[in-house]
């Protein structure tokens, strides 16, 4: 089986890589540092990392944000900064004020492998009025995907997967690679 390197910090972006593409591919998981420019589309920092880790392909990396509508999108590409600053309860308290909690999800998943890909991924829903679950990682127990009850942090794996922004790049990489 081929090995695929998925380059992350993130141990819960990796669980849910491994859940659907290790049928396809022994998934690893290297946690090595590469360069993340600030810029206002997931895709622009993406391609731009891409150029420094050729040498691990085939590969995957993987940028994603959490954009609330009312907040004019923020944090979106800012996310993981703001997770280590103002985390969930930090969202929860800018929202305080709003009924309206549209959000979504975008994730841009960087393919090095006989050519470079990008594949993108969004889910809609809703930011909640407080913390649901504890599955997940991140945001996800203040975000409740559209037509469900639960949050991401109440789903499993599996079931996230199916649904998300993470899980719908990845059907659109399993895509092309079936192609080839
Ligand atoms: P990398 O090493 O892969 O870059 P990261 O955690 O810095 O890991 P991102 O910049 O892509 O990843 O993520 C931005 C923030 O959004 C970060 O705090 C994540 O925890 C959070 N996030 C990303 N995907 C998420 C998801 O599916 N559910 C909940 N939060 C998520």
């Amino acid at each position: 089986m081929k090995t695929l390197n998925v380059i992350t910090s993130n141990e819960g972006k990796f669980k849910e890589y491994k859940e659907k593409l290790s049928k396809f591919y022994e998934v690893e998981m290297l946690n090595i540092d590469y360069p993340e420019i600030q810029a206002d589309e997931l895709e622009d920092v993406v391609e731009y990392a891409l150029d420094d880790l050729k040498e691990h392909a085939p590969l995957i990396i993987d940028d994603s944000g959490l954009f609330v509508e009312k907040l004019k999108g923020f944090p979106g590409v800012y996310s993981s900064y703001v997770m280590r600053t103002l985390g969930c309860d930090g969202i929860l308290r800018l929202l305080e004020n709003y009924n309206l909690r549209k959000a979504r999800f975008e994730c841009v998943i960087g393919f090095i492998g006989e050519e470079t890909k990008h594949f993108k991924g969004v889910s809609k829903g809703y930011i909640t009025k407080k913390k649901q679950g504890t599955k997940g990682f991140g945001y996800d127990p203040i975000f409740r995907p559209e037509g469900r009850e639960q949050t991401y942090a109440e789903m499993r794996t599996k079931e996230k997967n199916k649904i998300s922004h993470r899980g719908r790049a990845m059907d659109g990489l399993l895509d092309y690679l079936k192609d080839l």
